[in-house]
């Protein structure tokens, strides 16, 4: 992509109107635009980085064996109705009628309707395990939108709501989100940390909210500060054996978010030295519960002695659009965003110098030409800026490399690799900094 044929509207003031790092570095960097309270357009920046946000969600959610649908974001009433949670949700609820007056409601959550598409097509125990999934847009007419993407009234969400016969196969789906969950956010280079939460209206006993440290988090946090080191199953992890080893491991050491919080186990487990409190910012949650909506809704199958029973569900979240800010938060420094390169972008930019340089011009277009070639996400900024607009227009979006071409570098066959996660610069030839890349 050229920059002179992009479609970037960096703002110059630093917008007033956010409190937050991450918000601020959003809007400054044209990655999107407000256009009511909690509701934002996505622009090309930011459709990139949601996009690459989406795409990991959606391989580990495919490895975990959880299978994607696309349920609508509108729903009928009366589906609530049959849960009660249609009164119960209260103001949050965006409600809607449409020209038949029939009453419709922007889905906030979609446990309801997965059990009904469920139960219309599912009879026997032999179609379990099964886990569903889909990546939506919800609406939640949350009372204070605020930070952004971070408490948005429209966000994009990805649900899974898993089936299984009975409690013991429950939670064995419930480990296997649990641990793509792991390997979730450890690939978009975040440390989201599974804390024992608060079920709220979805409902049920067990819960895990993953949480990323961070002082503008709006959860209150404890935990054990082992918690930090520990290690990320690896591509090769078997979700059809047993997880549990690998569970307990996360689970032992004390992390709880405060609203389930026990100061007295806290100070007896963890050591005056390990005692983390702190904000986090809440990236995902799952939930076991049981057969609260399998017994409302009657989503009921046949077990192995041929009698009918409800369903042992489950769900669980990851909060799509909300990555987006969480990953700001923890990857910035003074000057923009630091991309982690798996979310990235553009994997790399390229700067000309000199603009109305011919050597340089003709450098940046080879460059720009064999990066392109072999399918490598590259920006090239062509624009007329001066040096200093273009340094500072790069480390504000973020992108992981910027190729630097100059022409004093250029008159001894250099340019210049920077790397924006530490600002380490090397000087090479353009081949080798090609390399770097299609290597
Ligand atoms: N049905 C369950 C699991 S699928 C559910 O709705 N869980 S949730 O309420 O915890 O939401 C899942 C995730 O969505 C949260 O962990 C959070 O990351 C994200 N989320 C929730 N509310 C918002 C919001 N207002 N703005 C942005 N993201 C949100």
């Amino acid at each position: 992509m050229r920059l002179s044929r992009f479609f970037l509207p960096i703002l110059k003031e630093t917008p007033k109107e956010a409190e937050i790092v991450s918000h601020r570095l959003m809007l400054r960097a044209g990655m999107m635009r407000q256009e009511a309270a909690g509701i934002y357009s996505w622009l090309p920046l930011g459709i990139r980085v949601l996009k690459n946000i989406e795409r990991i969600v959606r391989e580990e959610q495919n490895r975990a064996g959880a299978i994607e649908v696309l349920m609508p974001t509108l729903q009928l009433a009366d589906l609530w109705r049959e849960s009660g949670r249609y009164d119960a949700y209260g103001p949050e609820m965006l409600r809607i009628q449409d020209r038949h007056k029939r009453e419709l409601l922007y889905g906030p959550t979609n446990e309801e309707m997965i059990t009904a598409i469920f139960r219309t097509f599912v009879k026997s125990y032999r179609s379990l395990p099964l886990n569903l999934y889909h990546i939506q847009w919800k609406f939640r007419d949350e009372q204070r939108p605020r930070f952004g993407v971070m408490r948005g009234r429209e966000f994009l969400m990805k649900d899974a709501y898993s089936f299984d016969i009975d409690e013991e196969a429950a939670r064995r789906s419930y480990n296997r989100m649990f641990v793509a969950y792991l390997r979730t956010f450890a690939r978009m280079g975040l440390k989201a940390i599974p804390m024992r939460a608060e079920t709220g209206p979805i409902g049920g006993d067990l819960s895990h909210e993953f949480i990323v440290l961070a002082e503008t988090g709006e959860s209150g946090v404890y935990c054990n500060s082992d918690v930090l080191d520990l290690p990320i199953p690896g591509e090769d992890v078997d979700y059809d054996g047993d997880l549990t080893p690998i569970v307990k491991q996360w689970t032992q050491p004390y992390a709880a978010t405060e609203d389930v919080h026990d100061n007295a186990l806290f100070e007896s487990e963890v050591p005056n030295d390990k005692r983390i409190h702190t904000r986090g910012i809440e990236v995902g949650q799952i939930f076991y519960f049981g057969t609260k909506y399998s017994d409302a809704m009657k989503a009921m199958v046949n077990g192995p002695d041929g009698a009918e029973r409800p369903i042992h569900g489950g769900s669980y979240g990851v909060g799509v659009s909300r990555l987006v800010g969480a990953i700001i938060e923890a990857c910035h420094d003074e000057n923009g965003i630091k991309w982690p390169e798996a979310v990235a972008p553009f994997r790399v930019s390229i700067l000309n110098l000199k603009q109305d340089g011919a050597e340089t011009g003709a450098a940046c277009e080879e460059l720009y030409k064999m990066l392109t070639a072999q399918g490598i996400d590259v920006l090239y900024d062509d624009t007329d800026q001066r040096p200093g607009g273009k340094f500072a227009t790069a480390d504000l979006i973020g992108v992981p490399w910027q190729i630097l071409v100059g022409p004093k570098g250029l008159a001894e066959g250099k340019v210049e690799l920077k790397r924006r996660a530490d600002g380490s610069r090397e000087m090479l030839s353009p081949a080798d900094a090609l390399a770097r890349f299609t290597a």
